[in-house]
């Protein structure tokens, strides 16, 4: 390939509307351009990109068993009706009629296509376990794209499903994936951290995220520094307290007019958040409820949920919280409260603890739990936070930011169940298949890789995910002898099955060291005049941007001997 013919439109100005270093840099070397909003067309080095990562991805997951098919985009909106689902996305699911005004939805996932399909045609345990994937764009109508293809409305995903005859099989279909999905993310030199996540709507029962570490990510993690527990907030469990010693001291009202906060109740009382309960009502399916947790910890409103097995749950609004409490907001409190009280552990243990009294600017003193107020249950509602104690070996939890490139779910009966995907078993008895789900983001994976391997003038890639090898860049195309020895290497190159591109443009060489920096070809063969005449060639190393003089006669089995072939 030359470079006067690829089209690859690098921009020396960035962007506005990137944020991103990876946006920023896929739209600067030429690798995408946006069609809209969250639309995005890949250009010929961006596709290159693409075809490395989904080779691994087919590599790794043809050697786990997997099966390549390919899906249709356009789902009827019957298989999303007898999965219940039609009405569960709103408008974050791509809609559209044909020209019988019959219902469809552009494809934002394939659980309810592939069980369908599976069902058809799989009606004994000898046909199990099945792997299916694909990899295939999908559709979701996201309220503010962002970040360029990290949150975009078209992606392209890879998602395998699999097919079990139970729950021992799921396991080990899970834990195949686990594995390949570890060398996917490491072969495209990419730091992923797998980490426990919760399953959210699309249900199963356990499920983990492989994040990629970085302040631009949109999750935030918690991960054990002694042990390697790590989870998503929405899920990670919190250590219960042990309870704290001290006799129970009678309730005490303190006046605390207008002081309607955490901050200003510490700053008015001198004590430590953790001595407070802060109480939030909510209306669980338009129920009120009230959840405790100590001033210094937020509800985590996931599994809050979770206790309360409730579809709805929202924060009641001030009329709701006055009704209820009979004051203001900003102090309500356990002590008298009619309603189901929900109590985290950072207050279950506390002794003669501070509580907004239910009374307009009024607090309490020496609230205890069990004499001053009954919960009616005590479970772990708390969002997880760095300095919290470990919940499997009590080390301290750090957080950080990450981005989910992929995501391995239990689904189990689920969709076999909704969609009658059955199988028949030893003893001819019907049972519903157990499946799982397993995602990649095949495009967000490559701005990830951006994300982790860039330095002020380009993006460094991988060898293994590069859109070419090497660059050739005669510092004068023009110049005869120049041009003659650029060539010929491009030949040697070519016939060693090394993918070179040569830069014959006649542009000044630091407009082409630009270029192959920003885009940023892993090693870059200079040939000038000097060197030239010694018969030698520059060789430089993007990652490293170290330079070293290599003769041209040798420099065709240093590029072998580098790529290790
Ligand atoms: C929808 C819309 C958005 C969605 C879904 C459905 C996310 C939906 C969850 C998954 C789970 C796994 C298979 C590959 C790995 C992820 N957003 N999810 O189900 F209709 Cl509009 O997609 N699916």
């Amino acid at each position: 390939m030359r470079v006067s013919q690829i089209y690859a439109p690098t921009l020396r100005e960035v962007p506005a509307e990137a944020e991103l270093v990876s946006h920023q840099y896929m739209l600067r070397a030429g690798l995408m351009r946006r069609a809209a909003s969250g639309v995005y067309s890949y250009l010929p080095l961006g596709v290159r990109v693409l075809q490395k990562i989904m080779n691994i991805i087919r590599e790794e997951l043809n050697r786990a068993g997997g099966q390549e098919i390919l899906l249709p985009i356009i789902q009827p909106a019957e298989l999303w009706h007898e999965s219940g689902r039609w009405n569960e996305y709103g408008e974050e699911m791509f809609r559209l009629t044909d020209r019988h005004q019959r219902e469809f939805c552009l494809g934002p996932t394939h659980e309810e296509i592939v069980t369908a399909l599976v069902r058809a045609d799989v009606r004994s345990y000898k046909q199990l376990p099945l792997m299916l994937y694909q990899i295939q764009n999908k559709y979701r109508d996201e309220i503010r794209p962002r970040f360029g293809v990290i949150r975009s409305r078209e992606f392209i995903m890879k998602d395998l499903y699999s097919f079990d005859r139970d729950e021992e099989g799921l396991d080990k279909s899970y834990q195949a994936m686990y594995d390949a999905y570890s060398r996917i993310f490491s072969r495209c030199g990419l730091d992923t951290r797998p980490v426990e996540a919760d399953t959210g709507a699309i249900g199963g029962d356990n499920s983990h995220e492989f994040m990629v570490l970085g302040d631009a990510g949109e999750d935030l993690i918690v991960y054990c520094q002694d042990c390697d527990y790590a989870a998503n907030v929405e899920r990670a469990e919190c250590a219960p307290f042990e309870a704290e010693e001290g006799s129970w001291q009678s309730l005490e009202e303190i006046p605390t007019p207008n002081v309607t906060t955490i901050e200003k109740l510490v700053e008015l009382l001198e004590i430590d958040a953790s001595r407070l309960i802060k109480t939030m009502i909510y209306l669980a399916d338009d129920k009120p409820i009230a959840a405790l947790v100590s001033g210094n910890n937020n509800i985590n409103e996931i599994k809050l949920k979770k206790v309360l097995q409730c579809d709805t749950l929202v924060l009641a609004d001030a009329g709701t919280i006055e009704a209820v409490t009979g004051a203001p907001v900003g102090f309500a409190g356990p002590v008298g409260l009619e309603i189901p009280i929900i109590a985290d552990y950072s207050v279950s243990g506390l002794v003669n603890a501070v509580a907004g009294a239910n009374k307009a600017d009024t607090h309490i003193a020496n609230v205890n739990i069990n004499r001053d107020y009954i919960p009616t249950k005590i479970a772990d509602i708390r969002e997880a936070k760095a300095g919290d104690k470990c919940v499997r070996c009590g080390g301290t939890f750090t957080s950080a930011r990450g981005t989910e490139v992929g995501q391995v779910f239990k689904l189990g009966t689920k969709y076999s169940k909704a969609l009658k995907a059955n199988f028949l078993d030893e003893n001819g008895k019907e049972q519903p298949i157990v499946m799982g789900c397993y995602g990649i983001g095949v495009s967000r994976t490559m701005a990830a890789i951006i994300e982790q391997h860039h330095d002020e003038d380009g993006i460094c890639w991988p060898i293994s995910v590069a859109p070419f090898h090497v660059i050739i860049v005669p510092v004068s195309y023009k110049d005869e002898e120049q041009r003659a020895a650029a060539e010929k290497l491009y030949e040697e190159l070519n016939a060693a099955g090394i993918e070179v591109i040569l830069d014959d443009r006649n542009e000044r060489p630091g407009v082409k060291f630009k270029d192959a920096d920003l885009i940023g070809y892993p090693y870059r063969i200079t040939i000038g005049p000097k060197q030239l005449q010694d018969g030698n060639a520059e060789l430089f190393i993007r990652s490293s941007k170290t330079k070293v003089v290599v003769p041209l006669s040798e420099i065709v089995q240093h590029i072998k001997s580098l790529l290790n072939r």
